[in-house]
């Protein structure tokens, strides 16, 4: 389908109850508000990605395993539905509502995709610690491809955590990554042992359906299962958006320190304190 032919609107209106929720909560869940056309055109264009890996994609399921948990960042630069999804479709305009932003830069996206049989979790993080980032106007929008269930994978969030004034070490997703190095750097307190200790946290989360779509604030701490269902995918891509008082932090121990990131960032040389005024973080709100 030609792009300028899908819906530029939410199939539906945001409240300002869900967005009360998400200011109090640090994650909600916005039900049916994506236009399935974008829905139909994503999936061919995740299954196509899945088939070509970018060069900083990261297999997250050990070779020989049964499944696959699959990473890729930034595929809007690569991909063109990928980029007129955070760009063109009704996204961007979520994102500046939800943020009550005046205008909204990209930041990237992440694709995350376990298919059927994957073991491995996305163990406890918040978002911001990996980010070169300081802000309160930044936010993720989980969009599924699939129906995510507790037995595909649904992501789960400590409630209210965005609001504990703290930043956490950030954990690496997979083994030899490349990234725990780099983490290390950052020096910051370790993260507790959530897994561990459900009932002492107010957890949260939401079965989705495709057109569904969680928005969770950077500090929100979260966490995935593996995907347990021998037939069901779990394909899920998380847009990241910033708002206005969002500005790059120059802190140690971030994604600009991973050569393989970079290379995705041909000419990147912002600096502490600067707005996300860059080719490479497209404004797209207003358009
Ligand atoms: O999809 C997942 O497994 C985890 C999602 C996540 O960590 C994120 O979107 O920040």
């Amino acid at each position: 389908m030609e792009t300028q032919t899908l819906p530029r609107s939410l199939a539906r209106t945001i409240t300002e109850e869900e967005i009360a929720a998400y200011e109090r909560d640090g994650a909600t869940v916005l039900r049916n508000v994506v236009p399935m056309e974008w829905i139909e055109q994503m999936r061919s264009a995740i299954d196509r990605i899945l088939e070509n890996p970018g060069s900083a994609s990261v297999e997250y399921t050990p070779e020989g395993e049964k499944g696959r948990y699959y990473g890729d960042f930034f595929v809007w630069m690569r991909d063109p539905d990928f980029k007129a999804f955070m760009k063109d479709s009704p996204m961007p305009q979520l994102a500046a509502q939800v943020m009550k932003a005046t205008s909204a830069h990209f930041f990237y996206d992440q694709l995350l995709v376990k298919e059927a049989n994957t073991k491995e979790p996305t163990p406890w993080h918040q978002d911001l610690p990996y980010w070169p980032v300081r802000g309160n106007d930044i936010l993720s929008l989980w969009v599924p491809f699939d129906r995510a269930t507790e037995e595909t994978g649904v992501v789960t969030y400590v409630k209210g955590s965005h609001k504990w004034g703290k930043m956490f070490a950030p954990s690496a997703f997979g083994k030899d990554t490349g990234f725990a190095e780099i983490y290390a750097k950052a020096g910051l307190e370790p993260l507790p042992d959530v897994e561990a200790n459900r009932e002492s946290y107010d957890l949260t989360a939401f079965e989705l359906d495709p057109g569904d779509v969680i928005i969770h604030h950077p500090l929100t701490l979260h966490y995935a299962s593996g995907n347990a269902s021998s037939t069901g995918r779990r394909r899920g891509l998380a847009l990241r958006y910033l708002g206005d008082d969002a500005e790059f932090d120059g802190r140690p121990g971030t994604f600009v320190e991973n050569t393989k990131v970079m290379t995705l960032l041909p000419g990147f040389a912002m600096k502490d304190g600067d707005r996300f005024e860059d080719p490479l973080f497209p404004q797209v709100w207003p358009r």
